[in-house]
């Protein structure tokens, strides 16, 4: 089974892009399914295959532990962990070829404690890509650029995975924001000049150190535009994943 596991920030739009990227997929006669790893989702955009929420909800845990929203939430996220094998195996079940899995806004608690490492290397597959998804409104600014790309880098960190850039709901920016956006995801120097004309005070001087760091590590890839609401970027996106899978199969 190949993996593709999305993350980003709070309200990014995870949970839509899952649903998209799995119907143009479907679409496309792939055998795909969608677990949503979110044990705090209220309402989803699509019908999860595998569900975290039959495991742990929420709510049980708020009244039983006596915990308030946020403790829940982390001992949620926590006792994911103790259901690892019995989600492997109903994910394993399906025997799909693809898995689109959908992680807690919380991106804090799913990636930096135990759980989210933890689930992704326990279900193994035979390939597992990141996705990162980018927040429009916080990336079309050169600083808040900077900022997401260490987050990247430390998602990169946490999962040794294979991990592509999503700039998320790209139909909210105008094309010229866009290019932009994909030009500092190539071009350092552009993006440190940006940094520096743009920025103000300590932001910008630690912005300008972080892209000599992240000039130093090198290319993380170009970010793709994607708008799970007007379909678009998806074709782009899948060519790119396509490019692992068939590299798994090349001897
Ligand atoms: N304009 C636009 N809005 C989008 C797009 N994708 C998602 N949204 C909206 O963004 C909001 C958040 O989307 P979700 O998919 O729930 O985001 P999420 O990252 O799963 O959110 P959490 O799981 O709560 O962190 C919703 O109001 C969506 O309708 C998009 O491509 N374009
Ligand atoms: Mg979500």
């Amino acid at each position: 089974m190949h993996f593709i596991i999305v993350m980003g920030t709070a309200g990014c739009g995870k949970s839509t892009l899952s649903s998209a990227l799995a119907s143009f997929m479907d679409n496309n006669d792939l055998d795909v399914i969608k677990v949503n790893l979110d044990p705090a989702a209220r309402r989803l955009p699509y019908d999860p295959d595998v569900d975290i929420r039959d495991y742990v909800n929420v709510d049980d845990i708020m009244n039983q532990l006596g915990l308030g929203p946020n403790g829940a939430l982390i001992a949620s996220v926590d006792m994911v962990a103790g259901q690892i094998d019995k989600i492997k195996e109903e994910v394993e079940s399906t025997k799909s070829e693809f898995a689109i899995v959908d992680t807690p806004g919380q991106i804090e608690l799913f990636a930096y404690r135990s759980t989210g490492p933890l689930i992704v290397s326990a279900l193994g597959g035979q390939t597992t890509v990141n996705l990162h998804l980018l927040d429009p409104n916080l990336v079309r600014y050169p600083t808040g650029f900077v900022s997401l790309a260490l987050l990247g880098l430390s998602l990169q960190f946490r999962f040794t995975a294979a991990q592509f850039t999503l700039l998320a709901k790209s139909d909210l920016l105008s094309d010229e924001e866009v290019n932009r956006i994909v030009e500092w995801s190539t071009n350092s120097a552009q993006l440190y000049e940006n940094v520096d004309t743009e920025g103000k005070g300590v932001t910008r001087d630690m912005s300008k150190i972080i892209c000599e760091v992240l000039d130093r590590i090198g290319s993380r890839g170009e970010v793709i535009p994607v708008s799970a609401q007007r379909q678009e970027g998806l074709d782009v996106l899948y060519a790119e994943l396509e490019r692992v899978w068939v590299e798994d199969h090349t001897p």
